[in-house]
């Protein structure tokens, strides 16, 4: 049985897909001019393109493929349940065996009283539940004008109308009238650009004091939820200062308002912990998930919701859902997924040899002349480029320059990290064993060399005024 595959040359199939696949995130005249790089297939932390290159992908995709790529046993349950209920909605009060039984590991898997899951599609998808559960959950207690919702500047939350109102990218709001109302935005723990002379621990508690400004601002009234990722990770990979999660714990309890982990990317193994509000001490209400979920194999998302939540929004009809709510064959996939993270010790593996040999690689980066700082926490890492390392500097000419020639450096060698504005950030496979490690960090290597001299050559390593 032939798969869609490498049928024709690439340069046909660059063209085919210039005049006709519209990209996301991406410059369609620019792109089209270049030729998008085609991706074949791929096995383990290694990706094959129409040009025979072997990549190592250490962005898991798109910070989702964490059991690694090609493992059969997920095409095997997608093809069974096929077989079996390709299809069926959860709508008219109707259900079936997938959606029961993942819905049911997903709450032993998620910390306390979260045992509750409302499926979605998507990230995005899950998100936008989230908005109408978190404002219909107050309105049913009486509270209805309880609706605005605090995020945070460059939060990451989704693409969709209202996830990304909630995501505080500017490049997004400007385009198709967003955010929606009710939505407002604090500063992110980002330290490294944002900090100034305080100290990091300073600067996490002033950032969190934003929470309680605002909330005090528009009357404790008026709020129904804040929503952040434990880690940001599409804002390149922000890893908040040890003082800001318990300030933010700290308001959120202290006022009426819902807490939402967006564990999109954190859940699922890449912090060290199932999800990431345990590796960041967060007791949410509410938690997003989509991506590791199934490893990316299907598209998957939804939300977990704590007992309160769900008793409340169950007391009467919660006019929401999605056709592919519960999908039967995303949700076989998912909870086969689960099981090879539960039986293959990936969790263990992640703690016990992946994050050491990452840890000591990435840092191990910090010597070089255009590396700023390398953070990391579980398998999630990134580092910032700076024209000078001691006044955490950015660089005089427009930001994401510098990232976006360090990131084509990756590709020419062979390795995809992704760029965010001037960061660079890795999220590999979770199965990635030592030597996968050891041959990212000599990639990284080359390509920051590399990037380093063309910056010098091109007389690009000035620093902006502070
Ligand atoms: N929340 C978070 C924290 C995410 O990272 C979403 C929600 C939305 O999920 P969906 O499944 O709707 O895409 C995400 C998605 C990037 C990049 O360039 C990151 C995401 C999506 C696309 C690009 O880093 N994260």
């Amino acid at each position: 049985m032939p798969a869609i595959t490498n049928h024709l040359p690439t340069s046909e199939l660059q063209a085919l897909d210039a005049a006709h696949h519209m990209h996301p995130f991406t410059a369609g005249g620019e792109l089209a001019a270049k030729g998008a790089r085609i991706i074949t297939r791929a096995k383990g932390v290694y990706l094959h393109d129409s040009e025979g290159h072997e990549i190592l992908d250490a962005m898991a995709g798109l910070w989702c493929v964490n059991i690694g790529y090609g493992r059969s046993e997920l095409a095997d349950v997608a093809a069974r349940q096929m077989k079996e209920l390709p299809y069926y909605n959860t709508f008219f009060q109707t259900t079936h065996v997938p959606a029961i039984a993942l819905a049911q590991k997903i709450s032993e898997l998620a910390p306390g009283d979260l045992n509750h899951v409302f499926f979605a599609g998507s990230g995005s998808e899950a998100n936008d539940t989230n908005i109408r559960m978190v404002r219909t959950y107050w309105a049913i207690k009486g509270k209805p004008a309880k609706t605005i919702i605090i995020s945070r500047k460059n939060a990451y939350h989704g693409s969709s109308v209202g996830s990304g109102s909630l995501g505080g990218m500017t490049p997004m709001h400007e385009q198709g009238g967003l955010p929606i109302p009710d939505i407002h935005h604090i500063n992110q723990p980002n330290w490294w650009s944002e900090g100034g002379d305080m100290s990091p621990e300073a600067f996490g508690l002033a950032r969190a004091r934003e929470l309680e400004d605002t909330i005090l601002a528009h009357g404790e009234d008026r709020i129904a939820a804040f929503i952040a990722e434990p880690i940001q990770g599409a804002g390149g990979v922000i890893i908040p200062p040890s003082t800001y999660w318990p300030e933010i714990q700290r308001i959120c309890d202290k006022y009426e308002i819902l807490l939402i982990a967006d564990e999109v990317i954190c859940g699922f193994g890449r912090t060290g912990n199932w999800f990431g509000s345990e590796t960041l001490g967060i007791t949410p209400h509410i938690m997003t998930i989509a991506k590791g979920l199934s490893s990316g194999y299907q598209p998957i998302g939804g939300s977990i919701v704590c007992d309160e939540v769900a008793q409340v929004i169950g007391s009467g009809e919660f006019n929401h859902g999605y056709t592919y709510s519960g999908h039967p064959v995303a949700s076989a996939v998912a909870l086969e997924n689960i099981r090879i993270l539960e039986e293959e010790n990936v969790l263990d593996h992640v703690r016990k040899v992946a994050m050491p040999a990452l840890h000591e690689m990435w840092h191990g980066l910090a010597d070089h002349p255009l590396v700023g700082e390398t953070t990391i926490t579980g398998m999630m890492g990134s580092l910032a480029l700076t024209p000078h390392k001691d006044s955490r500097a950015r660089f005089a000419m427009d930001a994401g320059t510098a990232g976006f020639m360090c990131r084509e450096r990756c590709f020419a060698n062979n390795l995809v990290m992704r760029h965010v504005y001037d960061r660079m950030v890795i999220s590999p496979p979770l199965v990635i064993s030592t030597d996968e490690i050891a041959l990212l960090g000599q990639r990284a290597r080359t390509a920051l060399d590399e990037c380093y001299a063309q910056l010098k050559d091109g007389d690009m390593l000035k620093p902006a005024a502070q």
